[in-house]
């Protein structure tokens, strides 16, 4: 795993809002990331339960993507994958900050023939806001400008406000919130299998439709910076531990956002 980030890399990300890593992680390690994932997704589409957007597959949503949040609380593989504190590591040291917990991680796996993912920012669907939040995309296959590899428009999250917009059908809906950033050129990000894009959680980014009849299948996990309060928003919070909570208390539940890095304790 390339796991050492040099000045360069950490002033890149700072400057544009994502970074990628080519190759990150290596054949033997994406063997396992793939199969866990696949594991994991396969046995929460069986459970047909929630944090999973398959109940109705046909709407426009579903076939943007098989999206499967918190696969580390069901799938032991998954659980090891995601608490390795290397990762954490980076994400702290991208952020510039001494500790991060994980939001949540996420499989999205679009479909052949999927549709595009509208722009958005992330950071705004959250329960915390931090405009130090981030997000890592690992491609689980080779990610193309056919098959709706990621796309930003750089410096975004520097000027970002929390106004967002849903991922609906209208790609650039964003725009209408953002109209100054129709003037910038977004950047295409593909990528072979086994690399690693980390962005910031207000950069604006979207993908295009799957345009093969083959799956381009993503490993992500969200990171929120140790520290990070309550904003009132319930997105992921299980129900009995959000009803507990009050606008302004901290995030540190070690199970549900578990401290993945500290500086403290490394
Ligand atoms: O994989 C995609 O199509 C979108 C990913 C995304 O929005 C994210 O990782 O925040
Ligand atoms: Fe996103």
């Amino acid at each position: 795993m390339k796991n050492l980030l040099c000045n360069e890399q950490i002033e890149a990300y700072r400057t544009n809002g994502f970074l990628v890593i080519e190759n990150f992680i290596e054949a033997d390690e994406l063997d396992t990331w793939r199969r866990y994932t696949q594991e994991a997704v396969n046995e929460r589409l069986a459970a047909s339960g929630p944090l999973s957007n398959q109940a109705d597959p046909d709407n426009f949503y579903a076939q943007v993507f098989i999206q499967c949040l918190k696969l580390a609380d069901s799938h032991a593989g998954m659980r090891s994958l995601m608490l390795d504190p290397r990762l954490g590591e980076m994400a702290a040291a991208l952020a510039g900050v001494v500790g991060i917990r994980i939001w949540h991680d996420q499989a999205l796996f679009k479909p052949p023939f999927g549709n595009g993912t509208a722009w958005h920012l992330d950071d705004p669907y959250w329960s915390f806001s931090s405009r130090d939040a981030l997000s890592l995309w690992i491609a689980l296959d080779d990610a193309t400008i056919a098959n709706g590899c990621m796309h930003y428009i750089p410096g975004s999250h520097l000027k970002a406000s929390y106004d967002n917009v849903g991922i609906g059908q209208n790609m650039g809906a964003l725009f209408n919130v953002y109209p100054e950033w129709r003037k910038i050129e977004p950047v295409a990000c593909p990528c072979p299998a086994g690399s690693a894009v980390f962005h910031n959680g207000l950069t604006a980014h979207g993908a295009g439709a799957n345009m093969t009849n083959r799956p381009r299948r993503a490993m992500t996990c969200a990171y929120m910076p140790d520290g990070s309060t309550f904003n009132g928003t319930q997105n992921v919070l299980p129900a009995e531990y959000f009803k507990s909570l009050k606008i302004g208390d901290p995030l540190v539940d070690p199970v549900i956002n578990p401290l993945v890095w500290s500086k403290h304790e490394a």
